[in-house]
């Protein structure tokens, strides 16, 4: 996780960024921290339309869609499917329908993200937030997400509206490496 090749490579810059990293604690640590940490919060929720490499991929181009993905949100605070399996490096499309009478959301992150977002929404529950791998859908409507699975590993999906994910609104995505890919296949 941490990027310690780069950090080796870059001796040179390690005392400025020695520097720098003690500024922000200084900055978390003064009576303004809290209020600066939660602007930057709030505000990652709408530069996140630049693409930004995430640990769990990056915002997909509509054009390089590989595979388009149904998932059906309901009521019962399911996803079907809640395990989706993806090769490294696809942009897949999910394309959601929510087939309840109530609004369901689907946001893509590490558990730890999804926590923290999801203690966010509680805080600011008329929060308003947009991203590439989160999608809104209101009742018998339809949405989407184009992500680009650039990077392997398990990460988790979940509505993140108050109760939902508390309740099972939740799911997976295994990202594998193309020779994974064939066993896991023909798992299912
Ligand atoms: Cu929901």
């Amino acid at each position: 996780m941490l990027k310690n090749p780069r950090l080796k490579k870059n001796r040179l810059k390690n005392s400025l960024r020695t520097i720098l990293l003690s500024l922000s604690a200084a900055a978390l640590l003064s009576p303004a921290g809290p209020a600066l940490a939660h602007g930057v919060a709030v505000r990652a929720h709408n530069v996140a339309a630049v693409a930004q490499q995430k640990p769990f991929g990056i915002d997909g181009k509509p054009d390089k869609v590989v595979r388009i993905l149904p998932v059906a949100m309901t009521d019962d605070m399911r996803f079907t499917p809640d395990v989706i399996n993806v090769t490294r490096g696809e942009t897949i499309k999910i394309a959601l329908s929510n087939n309840g009478a109530i609004t369901h959301e689907m946001v893509l992150g590490s558990a730890a993200d999804l926590q923290q977002h999801a203690e966010m929404m509680r805080t600011f529950p008329n929060m308003q937030h947009e991203a590439a791998y989160m999608a809104h859908v209101g009742p018998g409507a339809s949405g989407e997400i184009v992500w680009r699975f650039n990077r392997a590993g398990v990460f988790d999906f979940a509505c993140l509206i108050p109760g939902h994910s508390e309740a099972g609104m939740r799911g997976r995505i295994r990202v594998l490496d193309a020779a994974q890919t064939t066993d896991n296949r023909t798992e299912e």
